[in-house]
């Protein structure tokens, strides 16, 4: 990877995007414009932090979050590929895959009058090459305005079809979990992880008052996270997704993770746009898929 200044003298935009060193040594984009304010480490093209203006935090960032090389951030917005879980074979390969952990590329950015957009790619390392040895282009198509738009694109490159899972994890920020519940899932199926991966059936809306890790199958819909305590609503509509996962730690592994913060599962909720399990997905060689998401607030 090229370094941060010249990273800065290609892509930065003045007075709206520019690139430099963040916590930990990490170099992020830093985006200010009309709309919102975003950073995002260039390891993962992981999204840290999104604000629209006048606005709370709407991306749980964990105040005890580790920034280190090859280490995946807790809060934000990991971006899960090419699995999503633990490796189906290979219990020592990283959980949701490599993507998070690698140092993407910057290739393009521009400002107009939605926002700022910058587009990161992969290039895998020889590790990542010997973890899933396929062809393939990858990028991330992230633009920050009034909403957060992300659209995670792979190509398959090479000769051979090959299949993936992936997930956008992101950690939405809540006034107190208490108070949230989440609509768009309900009258589906999820398996739920901590109940053995058994299959089980939503009713209601998803409330969340004991540890909640669970995959839904088969969901197309946009979700809602309704926020009582700061009075008001996440939209999370997507395209590209067939599963939706639904992740709260809770106050026991909470404590236990070490870079959750004192309580941090009181204050955030992880509604991932996937396809996992049952909707992992198969590309021909020279196809191209893309799993996009649309984040904004209303009050
Ligand atoms: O998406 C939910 C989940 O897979 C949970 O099982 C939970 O462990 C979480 O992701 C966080 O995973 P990580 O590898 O980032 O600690």
């Amino acid at each position: 990877m090229a370094d941060i200044q010249h990273i800065n003298r290609q892509f930065g935009i003045p007075g709206v995007l520019s690139f430099g060193e963040g916590a930990g040594g990490l170099p992020v984009a830093r985006v200010e414009n009309g709309f919102a304010e975003a950073e995002i480490a260039l390891q993962g093209a992981h999204l840290l932090t999104w604000q629209p203006k006048g606005e709370a935090p709407v991306i749980w960032l964990s105040p005890q979050a580790r920034f280190a090389p090859g280490k995946s951030v807790r809060g934000g917005v990991p971006v899960c590929w090419p699995w999503f879980g633990v490796h189906a074979s290979e219990a020592s390969y990283p959980a949701h895959g490599f993507a998070r952990t690698q140092m993407w590329d910057v290739i393009a950015s521009s400002h107009d009058d939605s926002g700022t957009h910058i587009v990161f790619e992969l290039r895998p390392d020889n590790t990542a090459r010997g973890q899933w040895p396929q062809q393939y282009r990858l990028q991330l198509v992230v633009n920050i305005g009034a909403a957060l738009s992300m659209g995670l694109v792979t190509h398959n490159s090479g000769q051979a079809a090959f299949s993936i899972g992936e997930a956008l994890h992101t950690y939405f920020h809540v006034g107190d979990i208490g108070a949230v519940r989440v609509t768009g899932l309900e009258d589906t199926d999820y398996l739920d992880k901590v109940r053995g991966f058994d299959r089980f059936h939503q009713e209601g809306a998803v409330q969340v008052d004991s540890e909640v890790d669970r995959v839904y199958v088969d969901t197309a819909a946009e979700c809602v996270i309704h926020d009582d305590h700061l009075g008001r609503r996440i939209h999370i509509a997507k395209t590209g997704s067939l599963t939706t996962v639904v992740w709260n730690p809770w106050a026991e592994k909470c404590a236990e993770m070490g870079d959750m913060g004192e309580n941090g599962y009181r204050r955030m909720l992880c509604v991932e746009s996937a396809n996992a399990h049952d909707n992992v997905v198969t590309l021909q060689p020279g196809e191209s898929r893309t799993m996009a998401v649309r984040y904004w607030v209303e009050r």
